[in-house]
């Protein structure tokens, strides 16, 4: 079972200026092969599959706990998205102001058509997230070197996304994640290494940039973010820590595991779209509205 939080990982900044196609480059890292909803979706999958757990417990402990962690990566990424999205059209609830025309030049219409201004499961291109992006093969060797790339494949994806989008709420969520997918690589790093002796972390930094050069990132790494592997639950998953030890290989500091969940930050309030969700007007009358209420549940509301 998975416990919620309603807390979001890190408090995000109001975006500085909102942006469609910024939010659509975004969603790349939402619905793309190397976004989070594969990361989570890989990790949560490979866990429930996990054969011979007694044996191998350290490994099926931290597998399990990122996924969770993984949980809260998609909700950072679809607020940042929320967040892009919001004032990008004309306000109006009268239709026939084409509230919604600036939104026909935009890479993304299904931001506007699909859904009301708001994140969906698909990558920068609409193309929805699918089920062939998780690979769980039942060989643990083989889903860790698999999970070592596919976050390699998410830091990268995740670098070319801050090149892209310069706005400070995409730039905050991308450090962090920069951050936390560093610490998942050492992770799958070391679990490599625990199980066959190979100096794995002598790949890194791959793609080879360091995450101190992205000021977002650098930040929580001056905090010691990056040695810390949290524990997502009240009393298992215990066993991360003979995994997650010794030193980061990038610079010699020393690993710690945190039990619980990071604090984090306020989830964000989205203001309504009045495009669909318009207050009672001009031909909606607060009587026409209690008549329905009173029709539909017998009572007026
Ligand atoms: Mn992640």
């Amino acid at each position: 079972m998975i416990l919620r939080v309603d807390r979001l990982a890190i408090e995000l900044p109001a975006p500085e200026h909102p942006s469609p196609n910024s939010a659509a480059a975004v969603q790349e890292l939402m619905g793309g092969r190397f976004g989070e909803m594969s990361t989570l979706m890989n990790y949560t999958f490979q866990s429930f599959n996990f054969r011979g757990r007694d044996k191998f417990r350290p490994f099926y402990d931290l597998i399990a706990n990122i996924a969770t962690e993984e949980f809260g990566h998609i909700e950072l990424v679809s607020h940042t998205i929320n967040m892009l999205l919001t004032g990008t059209t004309g306000r109006s609830s009268d239709p026939t102001d084409t509230p919604l025309e600036a939104a026909t030049d935009v890479r993304n219409s299904y931001h506007y058509i699909a859904s009301g201004q708001t994140s969906l499961p698909i990558d920068s291109m609409g193309v929805p997230w699918n089920g062939s992006y998780v690979f769980s093969s039942g060989n643990l060797k083989l889903d860790l070197l698999h999970n070592f790339f596919l976050e390699c494949g998410a830091r990268a994806n995740k670098i070319r996304v801050y090149e892209m989008v310069d706005d400070a709420v995409a730039r905050e969520m991308v450090g962090y994640l920069l951050v936390r997918g560093g610490v998942h690589i050492v992770a799958y790093a070391k679990a490599l290494e625990a199980l066959s002796g190979v100096d794995v972390g002598k790949l890194l930094p791959i793609p080879d940039i360091s995450n101190k050069q992205f000021p977002e990132a650098r930040k929580h790494e001056e905090k010691g973010l990056h040695q810390i592997l949290y524990r997502f639950s009240p009393n298992d998953f215990r066993e991360i820590s003979r995994i997650w030890t010794g030193t980061h290989p990038e610079d010699g500091s020393a690993l710690r595991v945190l039990d619980g969940p990071p604090e984090g930050g306020p989830v964000p309030e989205h203001p309504a779209e009045p495009q669909l969700t318009a207050p009672i007007g001009p031909g909606l009358d607060q009587g026409m509205l209690q008549e329905m209420a009173t029709r539909l549940f017998g009572k007026a509301m």
